[in-house]
């Protein structure tokens, strides 16, 4: 394997997630990644929603090669096939994803396997059916997701204490809320519009990663 438990466990404290719909003109989504991983970000996951397939595809790969390079653990949102064929760390699935699938079967052991949950029996049953980590959200109002499920930071508590393995919230979290997660147990936080949508991603970056350690040593 080539991260260990204890290795994804620290990945989690900032986790960044693509959605080049942000991006301001001019600004390409693999240099803007580039900035992001020079910047400090512990994990990035690509999520494009609006990409064809073979052109997600495509963009997978070079941000593939991109997390390498920097030994940074990287995966594909929802596509398993994808994961595979571009050899990515691993995948994250939502709980449309994985009904009637056996993810960690189709990925094998060495992958890294993300599942969101949004409640305590999601998040039991994602560790049982052999998640790496969970993302949990959203923690605060979000508008990059549509219909996406709020939860409160006590249910986010709640959430945490009832596995072992690592949490990541996501939802909303920006520079000026990421301090109310104080002491809800989890290992850092992911963000898509926090960096994507900013002026100036990799500053945008090294501003949370701070705060996100600060967050995290309380608790
Ligand atoms: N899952 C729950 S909220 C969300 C996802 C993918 C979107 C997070 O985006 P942002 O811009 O950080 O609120
Ligand atoms: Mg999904």
């Amino acid at each position: 394997m080539k991260f260990t438990k204890d290795d994804i466990r620290q990945s989690m404290l900032l986790y960044a997630v693509t959605d080049q719909s942000w991006l301001k003109n001019g600004q390409n989504l693999l240099s803007v990644c580039e900035d992001v991983l020079n910047n400090g970000a512990t994990f990035l996951q690509i999520r494009e929603k609006d990409l064809a397939p073979d052109d997600f595809q495509a963009e997978a790969a070079k941000l593939k090669e991109l997390c390498n390079r920097h030994n940074v653990p990287y995966v594909v949102n929802d596509c398993v096939e994808i994961a595979l064929a571009i050899d990515a760390d691993g995948v994250h699935v939502g709980q449309s994803d994985i009904k009637g699938r056996d993810i960690r079967n189709m990925i094998g052991k060495d992958k890294i396997l993300g599942i969101s949950a949004g409640t305590v029996e999601e998040a039991i049953a994602a560790e049982q059916a052999g998640a790496d980590y969970i993302g949990v959200g959203a923690v605060f109002g979000t508008s990059t997701k549509k219909n996406a499920r709020n939860l409160t930071v006590e249910k986010l508590k709640e959430i945490a204490a009832s596995v072992s393995i690592p949490v990541v919230a996501i939802g909303g979290i920006n520079e000026n809320n990421v301090m109310e997660l104080s002491g809800s147990g989890i290992q850092g936080i992911a963000v898509i519009s926090a960096i994507f949508a900013s002026e100036n991603p990799g500053m945008a970056t090294a501003r949370l990663k701070k705060l996100a350690k600060e967050m995290v040593s309380h608790g």
